[in-house]
């Protein structure tokens, strides 16, 4: 009983922060996304290919949560987007928490959009809502075709699904309609694109899609 009044705790908590966070973008007029999916997935690398192509036009703030190391962040740099890394040490989710403390120190009259990376994973993100305008979740085929059908709650409470690495369409020999699908079923409201932030397939339709 105990550990269940704790954990409503926690999640109301981080419910309130996120709502003060959702405020703080709505109020510098920024468009905030965050960004959740499986380790490996190509979250850095699709926000590499999305930073090169949109920093000259917006002023792009990218926070990188990582359990430890600031690899993801020096990427993005290299793009030209000013980045934050937060190292979440034992935790395998950012939460709003992690997000106030960084929009506390941050001048967001520099910032007309953010992007949040948040830790690899397809399950503890799903409880730690930051106070994003939109959730993009990331797979890729790699991951094996059923993917999306085994962490369906991620895709429930997401606004973009991306299905990344289709280069590699013929190597994993990937029914990419069916994962589509899949995608779909859970939540049939959730825009649904297949990328390859290798080759730069679909990325100018998945930069429209966020920005629009
Ligand atoms: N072939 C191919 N490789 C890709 C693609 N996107 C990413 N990769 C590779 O996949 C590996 C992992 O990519 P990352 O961008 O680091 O993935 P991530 O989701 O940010 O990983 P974590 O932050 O560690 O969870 C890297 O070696 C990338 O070069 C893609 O579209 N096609
Ligand atoms: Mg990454």
């Amino acid at each position: 009983m105990k550990i269940i009044e704790l954990n409503e705790d926690l999640i109301g908590n981080n419910e309130r922060l996120a709502s003060n966070n959702s405020e703080l973008f709505r109020k510098y007029n920024i468009k905030s996304f965050d960004i959740v999916g499986a380790i490996g997935a190509g979250k850095t690398a699709l926000l590499e290919a999305i930073v090169s192509r949109i920093s000259d036009d917006n002023k792009v703030l990218v926070i990188n949560g990582d359990v430890a190391t600031r690899i993801d962040a020096d990427r993005i740099e290299q793009h030209g987007a000013k980045t934050i890394q937060v190292n979440t040490g034992r935790e395998c989710a950012l939460n709003s928490y992690h997000i106030s403390q960084v929009l506390k120190n941050l001048d967001l009259n520099n910032y007309d959009t953010i992007f949040i990376e948040n830790v690899g994973n397809l399950i503890c993100p799903s409880d730690f809502i930051l106070g994003a305008d939109k959730r993009i979740v990331v797979v890729s085929i790699t991951e094996g075709p059923w993917v999306i059908r085994k962490h369906p709650i991620l895709f429930k409470y997401s606004d973009i699904a991306v299905i990344n690495k289709i280069d590699l369409m013929d190597v994993m020999e990937i029914n990419i309609d069916e994962m589509i699908s899949d995608a779909k079923e859970i939540n049939p409201d959730l825009e649904v694109i297949t990328t390859s932030a290798q080759s730069g397939e679909n990325i100018s339709t998945l930069i429209n899609l966020i920005l629009s």
